[in-house]
């Protein structure tokens, strides 16, 4: 029923030249895949080269961040507005280094992810504990106040229109990803908090699951019954690698 999401998340990588080269290795070693949903999300000044080139192919494109105002003097800040005009049709909000480096918090996850539906852009919402906070066993309960306070402006029907994103911050470019158990065990109980506010809307809910994702990971990451894809950093920005994820080969 939900179909799965892969998403590339290219970070602060990739001149527009070099998201050229990389789209057009992509395409076609993908394009004869059905069932799945495949995202790209460059950094903001490869978006007008992507938007062009994958006219016609199954890839969609997203954005890594926006600013929850239409328009107006915001000196460096993009909006959702822009966004649509270049074909987004996605865009990751609160990822933990917009949390980590620029002090993005729940409440601006909120404000972002109310704003990016006015503008039919599906938000990526990212969560995730640290470190410490496993550690601590905090997981559950740091997630839970980072989807109720992210969520909290949301409603009826509106549900059903974000996507989740579990990275887990220890498990971000550091070559160690959760086990899939681990990661499904958050995701289900990610899907449980979804649904003490959203009923059964949050059974449409995709969760992706996000952290060192790989192609020697991703076929046991997809087996999850929680998991429904991934948003990969490092791994999205090979065509060959990325292409693996994509058709879950390992
Ligand atoms: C987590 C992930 C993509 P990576 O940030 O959002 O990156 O796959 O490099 O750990």
């Amino acid at each position: 029923m939900r179909v799965p999401v892969l998403a590339g998340n290219w970070k602060m990588y990739m001149t527009p030249t070099e998201s050229q080269s990389m789209i057009d290795q992509l395409i076609p070693l993908i394009e004869d895949l059905q069932n799945r949903k495949v995202v790209l999300c460059p950094p903001y000044t490869s978006l007008s080269v992507l938007s062009k080139a994958i006219e016609g192919s199954p890839i969609q494109l997203g954005a890594q961040n926006m600013y929850p105002v239409d328009e107006g003097a915001f000196t460096g800040e993009v909006s959702p507005k822009m966004l649509q005009a270049l074909q987004c049709s996605y865009v990751i909000i609160g990822h933990s280094e917009r949390r980590q480096y620029f002090g993005e918090t729940d409440s601006s996850v909120a404000e972002k992810t109310l704003k990016a539906l006015q503008y039919n852009l599906t938000p990526i919402v990212c969560v995730g504990e640290t470190l410490e906070q496993r550690e601590e066993k905090l997981t559950e309960p740091t997630i839970e106040i980072q989807i109720r306070k992210g969520l909290a402006p949301l409603v009826a029907g509106q549900f059903e229109k974000v996507i989740i994103a579990y990275e887990p911050v220890w498990a971000i470019g550091t070559g160690r990803t959760a086990s899939p158990e681990d990661a499904q065990d958050v995701c289900a109980f990610i899907r449980t908090i979804v649904a003490s506010i959203a009923g059964d809307e949050a059974q449409k809910v995709p969760i992706l699951y996000g952290g060192s994702v790989k192609p020697e990971n991703i076929k046991e990451l997809m087996s999850q019954p929680d998991i429904d894809g991934a948003l990969v950093g490092g791994a999205s920005l090979k065509a060959e690698s990325f292409a693996r994820i994509v058709r879950f080969e390992e």
